[in-house]
């Protein structure tokens, strides 16, 4: 596979240098793993050609031995993950904060390898649960390798690492029947979030669009935790860490994910796979919200509190770098499943907070390593190599790579001139933050206020968010078949809105407390709920005097057309000219057409390498119909075809038209189905549907009305 050259001047110490030498290319004469050449790797070796085999066929043994043992524990969570090489580039200096360089010079290219994952899935499930997603960055820096272990939503559903094992327990599949997968819509997970009061803000956001990402640079990332960085005076500074995703953080909806999961199991997986494989990039901004001990100290919510954010309104978030993934791993085990983040991987210049989440993560990661990659020496693996040099007098354990040669290995040491030695300027050095109290097994009372931020959160977001906050609730409490955890969390959402609760109450089949069930009736989509949703805003709390704050909706974020893939509908026949100006169209936007016809190969002039029949319009994010025949028919009257554009309109996606494609559209079985621009159908309007395409969806519509 050729690497490809990340382009622009990079470190002196790439990681595509280090990989390339432990990255071995196939051979021309198959050997066994000793290096001895096999004469007939077709046949075992055996007495008779119709004899037993013999034990003595020893390249047998090795083969099936090796074979035997192939598979590795897969991560305890985020155990489905899709990964990317690529580098991060710092654009403005914080070295009035810090002295990490990663942080300090501007215009260096440091190499990173990305990890973005589901999180309650085993390693085959699919990658469009609602879920959160790991996004787990590994730098690789010259102080050594700094790993940001984020996820795509700021918080997190406990306090306290010590929960972190129930919370597990619940999430995943039951232990009695293993059911369900990468899913979260059943009794253990509610049974335990309706006793953890602390996990409601981030349920919140587990049940917004948040997690279910539109692709995976389609969504943001966040370090959750709040950091120190520690500038050359030894002056400490609080610091969150944003991945701000350049194409803007854009969404499923749920209809849409669960056929996804159906249609391709691997969608986020194969679009990053083959946007970088087409030469492509997946970038986010870096930025940091950097605030001092002392306006911490003012806040009504409690910086170590994980279930907590720092509301943009309050401290903006800063923009300092930028991240571009532009490479793909040569092997999916050696590199993606093997690497090992660890949140304790941080360089001079940073340091910890006493978060208690954050102080349990740092001893988890480096545990689970072990029991994953079963040896003390997984750090010597290539993908998990620094780049900057190791020096220590660590020995042996099982898989040694190294060789040490010498006698010392010790320190300090006369006999080896008393090296490698420690170096108190250059080294990590935590900050002498002052520690001390009794022992004590308690939670904080500024850990207290649990429905503040989730209030913020609410009124933060539009009315159509709420809206699919609202279904999803329905949809996941509804799974569960014990009443009273049903009726428990109902009670939580009483906290957060009343008419939250109540449109979820309707769902379950419970008598709603709030007055405005005559308001409500029922669950369906109409401009009317909408507007009902957009009064619905709630007092916040622990939210720094806040009732709304920006950077929350997905939907203020910036909008382009850049990366979609449309569906082309043609037929046999189909007028080539009409094809070749759509794709340019798009091309110019950055986005992509794919001729999706009725059989592989030549429809007279264009190539379809999709058919109608083995793709699906949720693998897409808008479609447009031009003309031609399906099997002697008229595409206009093809069942299949018909039916990609109701459920393109369904999910609120651009509709394009063109010529005969008019009447592909207006057969559709889509009866609320309007050809209005405005509502992000465009019939012979070209330069329309481009620029519609940069509006990811158009909320406007009324879908779901019975037909008539
Ligand atoms: Fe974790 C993996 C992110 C809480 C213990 N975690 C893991 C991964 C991500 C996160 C992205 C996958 C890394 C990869 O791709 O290999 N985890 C988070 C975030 C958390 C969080 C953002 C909350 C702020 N995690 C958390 C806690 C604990 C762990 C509280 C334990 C006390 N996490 C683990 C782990 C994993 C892991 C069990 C499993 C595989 C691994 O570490 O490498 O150690």
């Amino acid at each position: 596979m050729t690497k490809k050259q990340i382009d622009g001047k990079h470190n002196e110490n790439d990681k595509q240098q280090d990989l390339a030498r432990a990255t071995t290319p196939p051979g021309e004469v198959l050997t066994d793993n000793m290096g001895h050449v096999v004469s007939d790797d077709q046949n075992s070796l055996k007495a008779g050609e119709r004899g037993p085999t013999l034990l003595e066929d020893h390249f047998l043994r090795e083969k099936l031995h090796h074979f035997d043992h192939e598979r590795i524990p897969e991560r305890i969570v985020h155990a489905r993950g899709s990964g990317a090489h690529g580098y991060f580039q710092l654009n403005e200096s914080l070295a009035d904060y810090t002295t990490a360089e990663i942080l300090t010079e501007v215009g260096v290219q440091t190499p990173v390898f990305v990890r973005l994952s589901t999180v309650a899935g085993f390693r085959g499930s699919v990658d469009t649960p609602r879920d959160v997603r790991g996004f787990a960055t590994r730098f690789y820096t010259k102080q050594g390798n700094w790993d940001l272990v984020g996820n795509n939503i700021p918080v997190f559903f406990i306090q306290d690492a010590i929960k972190f094992p129930d919370f597990v327990h619940a999430v995943k599949p039951e232990p009695h029947h293993e059911m369900p997968q990468a899913s979260s819509a059943h009794d253990t997970l509610w049974d335990f979030i309706s006793l953890t009061p602390e996990s409601m803000h981030t349920i919140m956001w587990a049940m917004s669009d948040r997690t279910l990402p539109r692709s995976l640079d389609t969504m943001d990332g966040f370090g959750v935790h709040t950091f120190r960085l520690i500038n050359a005076s030894g002056k400490a500074t609080f610091v969150k860490y944003h991945w701000k995703a350049v194409r803007g953080a854009h969404s499923q909806v749920w209809d849409e994910a669960m056929k996804t999961q159906a249609a391709d199991n691997d969608h986020h997986r194969r679009m990053m796979w083959e946007t970088i494989d087409q030469g492509g990039t997946l970038e986010w901004d870096f930025g940091v919200q950097l605030f001092t001990e002392e306006q911490a100290a003012e806040w009504d919510f409690d910086v170590l509190d994980p279930t907590k954010i720092v509301p943009e309104d309050l401290v903006p978030v800063r923009i300092v770098g930028r991240m571009v993934l532009n490479r793909n791993p040569d092997n999916f085990f050696a590199e993606t499943e093997q690497v090992a983040f660890m949140p304790s991987n941080i360089v001079p210049g940073m340091d910890f907070s006493e978060d208690p989440l954050l102080q349990g993560r740092n001893f988890s990661y480096l545990d689970t390593q072990l029991s994953r990659l079963g040896s003390p020496n997984w750090q010597a693996l290539p993908i998990n190599r620094s780049l900057a040099p190791v020096h220590n007098n660590q020995r042996d354990g099982h898989m040694r790579h190294e060789i040490n040669p010498g006698r010392v290995s010790y320190f300090p040491n006369s006999l080896g001139g008393n090296k490698p030695a420690h170096d108190p300027e250059r080294g990590f050095r935590s900050h002498p933050v002052m520690a001390s109290g009794q022992k004590l097994r308690v939670r904080p009372e500024s850990f207290s206020d649990h429905y503040g931020q989730a209030k913020l959160f609410w009124n933060s977001l539009t009315p159509i968010e709420r809206e699919h906050v609202c279904k999803a609730l329905q949809f996941e409490l509804s799974k569960v078949e014990t009443r009273h955890v049903r009726v428990a969390m109902l009670e939580h959402l009483e906290q957060i809105h009343p008419l939250l609760a109540s449109q979820v109450a309707l769902a379950l089949g419970e008598q709603p407390r709030a007055d405005q069930t005559a308001k409500l009736g029922g669950t369906k989509d109409s401009p009317e709920e909408t507007a009902l949703l957009a009064t619905a805003d709630a007092p916040t709390t622990a939210s720094g005097g806040l009732q709304k704050t920006s950077g929350l909706s997905q939907l203020e974020q910036p909008q382009s057309a850049k990366g979609r893939m449309v569906a082309i509908l043609c037929g046999d026949g189909v007028d080539a000219s009409a094809v070749k100006n759509l794709q340019q169209a798009l091309e110019k936007q950055g986005a992509k057409g794919e001729v999706v016809g009725p059989h592989l190969g030549d429809l007279g002039g264009v190539e379809a390498r999709k058919t109608i029949s083995n793709t699906h319009p949720v693998l897409f994010d808008a479609v447009y119909a031009l003309n031609g025949m399906v099997a002697g028919e008229p595409l206009a009257g093809n069942a299949d075809a018909q039916t990609f554009i109701a459920e393109a309109y369904k999910h609120y996606k651009p509709i394009g038209a063109q010529g005969e494609g008019q009447k592909l559209v207006d057969n559709a079985p889509c009866p609320d189905l309007k050809k209005d621009a405005t509502l992000g159908v465009l019939i012979d309007d070209l330069d329309g549907f481009v620029q519609a395409l940069g509006q990811h969806r158009y909320w406007n519509r009324v879908t779901g009305k019975a037909k008539a």
